[in-house]
């Protein structure tokens, strides 16, 4: 087969790109290991900045994400007895974040691809780059048992954090920026209605706590956890007796609490490889870069580097501008370092270290005291958490 741009990865970072092509003309194919079914069940990520509900509204995709999304005007730090509210709207002019799971988002773009005439080869085993120093790379794969290959111009590596993109780039090529936090998170999925109409971050003396929602029935949480622990350690009933008490005393009167439809524990890092692109393959989302969840920032960023690749891609099929996919790394490194600061120093600031000292908690507090009394710093956090400019 031959075509222009091949896609691994069919997450929303290759569902987007591959729309955003479809829809300029260009030719594509989207290659993934798993099934649609296997795709739709992972349950990450909840909210959305303007960029990513921006690229649905460009495709038109965006009709469930306006009648079942949640715009939310404010989300609050919580620590002990205290919670700081983050006035985003006020703070930053009106703009908002939309709660919308990511499976949601996916599945959006997965029921589209037929009307848009997008190709997903789902259950593709074995994919393996090669030649993408050069200008006529090729991808072979497995289907079914048989061997297949795919010719292009273009390889747009969507393919997560442990796919084979990143690492067809020979070693020595690129540089790896790695952090790797002392605890997981814990999330558990309940229908059950949310214990806070926005979202409440909250660093308690036992931990983080997260409590978050898909819906108006629907509720997620996170705690953090050594990362030693098993999902196995944690019965439903620990884990909410754990999120009432790191809430604090006004989330947990009102947390209802019911059996888990998910529960998974995801470790976190900071990660970054530099450059984004080496010859014809580009680097999207996970598979260039990790931040860790506290800043909300993962799956957005996927969506802003899809945006810069989409664009970049125009202008090279369209009028041969190489210089566009020289560009790509550049333009989308430049948001990706400062989203990696937001959601680092966030993590920081809410979760307890094993390492920390009195020192270290001193800091946290005297921040959160200085968040709490300055519509500078809290101006700071909302412009951040919204999403910065494309
Ligand atoms: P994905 O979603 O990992 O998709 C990559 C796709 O590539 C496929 N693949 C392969 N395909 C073919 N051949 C191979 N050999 C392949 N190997 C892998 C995979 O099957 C998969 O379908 O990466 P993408 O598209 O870059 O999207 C990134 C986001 O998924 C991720 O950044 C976010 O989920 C992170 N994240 C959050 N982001 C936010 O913006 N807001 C949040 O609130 C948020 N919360 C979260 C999160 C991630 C979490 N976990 C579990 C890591 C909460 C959690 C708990
Ligand atoms: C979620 O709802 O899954 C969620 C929300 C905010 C975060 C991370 C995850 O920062």
């Amino acid at each position: 087969m031959k075509t222009q741009v091949c896609i691994i990865g069919a997450g929303p970072a290759g569902l987007l790109l591959g729309h955003l092509l479809r829809a300029e003309g260009i030719e594509c194919v989207v290659l993934e290991r798993r099934s649609p079914d296997y795709v739709l069940s992972r349950i990450r990520a909840g909210v959305l900045e303007e960029i990513t509900v921006s690229l649905m509204e460009r495709l038109g995709l965006d009709a469930r994400l306006k009648a079942e999304g949640l715009p939310h005007e404010g989300f609050n730090l919580a620590d002990g007895e205290r919670l700081i509210r983050i006035d985003i709207a006020e703070l930053t002019g009106g703009k908002k974040v939309v709660v919308y799971g990511q499976t949601e988002l996916t599945r959006d773009l997965m029921e589209a691809r037929e009307e848009r005439g997008l190709e997903v080869i789902y259950e593709a085993d074995d994919v393996t780059l090669h030649d993408v120093e050069g200008e006529t790379p090729y991808v072979t794969y497995s289907r079914d048992g048989k061997a297949q290959r795919i010719d292009c111009r273009i390889v747009a590596g969507c393919d997560g954090f442990h796919g084979p993109s990143r690492a067809a780039i020979p070693a020595g090529v690129g540089k790896e920026y790695l952090r790797e936090y002392p605890f997981g998170w814990l999330g558990i999925l309940a229908d059950v209605p949310p214990c806070n109409h926005e979202l409440i971050y909250a660093n308690h003396e036992r931990g983080f706590a997260l409590a978050s929602m898909r819906s108006e029935t629907r509720s997620r949480y996170y705690v953090d956890v050594p990362l030693t622990e098993k999902v196995e350690d944690w019965p439903d009933e620990r884990v909410w007796d754990e999120l009432a008490i790191r809430l604090g005393p006004q989330a947990a009167a009102h947390i209802v609490r019911g059996p888990a439809l998910e529960k998974s524990i995801a470790p976190l890092r900071s990660f970054v490889f530099a450059p984004m692109r080496h010859g014809s393959l580009l680097l999207c989302g996970d598979s260039a870069h990790i931040v860790p969840p506290t800043g909300a920032k993962g799956l957005n960023l996927a969506a802003s580097d899809v945006h810069y690749a989409a664009e970049a891609l125009v202008k090279f099929f369209r009028a041969n501008d190489g210089d566009a996919i020289s560009g790509y790394s550049d333009k989308a490194l430049a948001r990706v370092w400062k989203s990696e600061r937001f959601s680092w120093s966030l993590t920081r600031l809410m979760h307890r270290f094993p390492e920390d000292g009195p020192f270290e908690r001193a800091m946290q507090v005297a921040e959160l005291d200085y968040i709490a009394s300055s519509r500078a710093a809290q101006t700071s956090i909302a412009e951040n958490y919204v999403g910065l400019p494309v």
